[in-house]
């Protein structure tokens, strides 16, 4: 068997000569190309993140040239994104500061960590950033940042950009201006954000949710509505921000987690085929990947790579709430969503080793 697999004769090397000069490559030789990189869990620690962030603000400034001031969480093994689909950054403006207005064909996510008295302004409507919101800026919307208060403003980014560089389909525009004109404020709020209702004579096209803005004490009522009656045994109390035209994800590409992880809980272990960028919005705990313990704290961030066990525990009596920007749509849509449950052992992984960093 394995003799015709390899170049024995002259016949043969004619053979293999000719297929590499017509751009042929048969598939029974050796595997091709490289080995994709594997994404190892990681995870990143707020007291040493959020003075390099400050500090970035005395080493750069947002404007033309350098767009935006942002940290990427940097996953060792790759040297783009912080998973192969999502690309995470911390984000700083400074009172004063304008991020200049463009669009993209990536699809962004911004969920505020810190600050208060800036907003987003996307397609022209005027979003007030404060402490556990989200804002969208879905695909080829027209975006811009503005500080006017007197506080530094931190975020996180969440972009697909990984996979839209994939799929070559990275487009940018700049708005001839930094600051787009306000056409409203917290008008996608005032339309779609009572969530059940919403208006009766408008039609919903766009592939995304009209929905822009999530206002974290609504994120933080539902946790706790849902905390009364249910939870997942993977996720604890685990709730996904939806479109309020669809119920579906808020984006094609991306859809975002608020998790309430209750005190006492352990969740059990499982695997997914899709991947995660957690932020530890509130609490402590731990979560177990691929077997290795990652203690996280507030203001901690750490990935979740695709098909890797993992669970999470808040062994404190205070509750813990995560925050999650996933990649669950795109698998989906494309019919490659796994899921798998780790049945040994009651669910749990034998922890056979500590995340030091
Ligand atoms: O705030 O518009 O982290 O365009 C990367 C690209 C943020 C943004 C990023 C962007 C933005
Ligand atoms: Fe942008």
């Amino acid at each position: 068997m394995t003799s015709q697999r390899t170049i024995a004769t002259e016949e043969d090397r004619q053979y293999y000569d000719t297929t590499e000069r017509v751009r042929l490559k048969p598939g029974w030789m050796q595997g091709e190309g490289q080995p994709m990189p594997t994404i190892e869990p990681f995870l990143w620690r707020w007291q040493e993140v959020e003075p390099l962030v400050l500090k970035s603000g005395e080493l750069v400034t947002p404007d033309r040239d350098v767009e935006r001031r942002t940290l990427r969480l940097a996953t060792p093994g790759l040297d783009r994104g912080t998973t192969h689909t999502i690309t995470a950054a911390l984000q700083l403006l400074l009172p004063g500061e304008c991020a200049p207005a463009h669009r993209h064909t990536p699809t962004a996510i911004r969920w505020v960590l810190k600050g208060e008295g800036a907003y987003t302004t996307v397609e022209g409507d005027k979003c007030w950033m404060e402490p556990g919101d989200l804002i969208l800026t879905p695909s080829w919307t027209w975006h811009d940042h503005n500080n006017e208060g007197s506080e530094p403003m931190i975020w996180l980014d969440g972009l697909d950009v990984p996979l839209v560089r994939y799929l070559r389909a990275n487009f940018y525009e700049p708005y001839p201006e930094d600051q787009q004109p306000i056409v409203g404020v917290a008008e996608s709020e005032k339309r779609f954000a009572s969530g059940a209702l919403r208006p009766a004579w408008e039609d919903h096209e766009a592939p995304y949710s009209p929905l822009w803005h999530y206002k974290w004490a609504k994120t933080e009522e539902a946790l706790h509505s849902l905390a009364e009656i249910d939870a997942s045994p993977f996720d604890d109390v685990a709730m996904e921000f939806s479109d309020p035209a669809t119920g579906g994800p808020v984006l094609r590409t991306m859809t975002c987690w608020a998790q309430l992880i209750r005190p006492g809980v352990a969740t059990r272990a499982h695997r997914q085929t899709s991947c995660a960028v957690y932020h530890v919005y509130r609490g402590q705990g731990y979560s177990v990947i691929d077997g290795q313990k990652f203690e996280w704290n507030e203001g901690d961030f750490f990935v979740v790579p695709p098909w890797v066990w993992h669970e999470h525990a808040n062994p404190t009596g205070q509750e813990s709430i995560l925050f999650s920007i996933q990649d669950i749509p795109v698998l989906k849509d494309m019919a490659l969503y796994r899921e798998e449950p780790y049945v040994e052992n009651a669910g749990h992984q034998p922890v056979t080793g500590l995340f030091r960093g």
